[in-house]
């Protein structure tokens, strides 16, 4: 059984925090939690890449490569549902003092919804990125993600629906912060 979605509205705008797979998501476009070269790798980004069709979607790829972290690319989305893929690139949490990560993690949402308004587009459906292989811990991502995304829909209103799309490992922990944000603007009167 899938959990119920989780919804904030943000003006004319909503956020959405479900539980289930990123790949079958009916949206405008899907974020791949990519890595700098933009190529087939292991976790969320072989699922599309394997859903998208992997030749296709790598060549696709090749032609905007590379792409550095906390910054994103977009190409189609070829098989999926969804018309378009924005791959983003987390940063390895290892890599870098802990607030530079979060940096580099904030700019890469923020850099993917700048290319979703650029492009048009309604609706966006992200994972948690660099929540995997890339070893950012989720405790710490999902307050930050989710603060980052509230803000962008306040100052943009745009796209229309922003949706986290959630594995089971990091469900519960991105829905737990969700609803401890959603009291605490109801308190404020938000
Ligand atoms: N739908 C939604 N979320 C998923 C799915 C899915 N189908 N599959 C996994 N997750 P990761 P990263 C969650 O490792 O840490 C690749 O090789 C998963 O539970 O996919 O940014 C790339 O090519 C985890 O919480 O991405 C890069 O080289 C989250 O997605 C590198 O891994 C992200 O985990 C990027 O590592």
């Amino acid at each position: 059984m899938m959990n119920e979605p989780l919804t904030l509205r943000i003006g004319q705008a909503c956020l959405e925090v479900v539980e289930g797979d990123i790949v079958s998501q009916q949206v405008d476009a899907i974020v791949n939690a990519a890595n700098e070269q933009l190529l087939q790798g292991g976790g969320v980004c072989g699922a599309i890449f394997r859903a998208a069709g992997a030749a296709e979607l790598q060549r696709a790829c090749d032609a905007v490569a590379p792409c550095p972290t906390g910054e994103a690319r977009i190409t189609p989305g070829f098989a999926l549902p969804a018309r378009y893929i924005i791959h983003a690139v987390g940063p390895i949490f290892d890599h870098y003092a802990p607030s530079e990560a979060d940096r580099l993690l904030i700019s890469a949402y923020r850099a993917s919804l700048a290319l979703a308004r650029q492009y048009g587009l309604q609706s966006i459906a992200f994972p948690s990125i660099a929540t995997g292989i890339y070893g950012f811990p989720v405790t710490r991502a999902a307050p930050l993600v989710l603060q980052t995304l509230i803000d962008d829909l306040h100052t943009h209103q745009a796209p229309g629906l922003v949706r986290m799309v959630l594995w089971r490992d990091t469900f519960p922990v991105y829905r737990d912060v969700f609803t401890h944000m959603q009291s605490e603007r109801k308190l404020n009167g938000g």
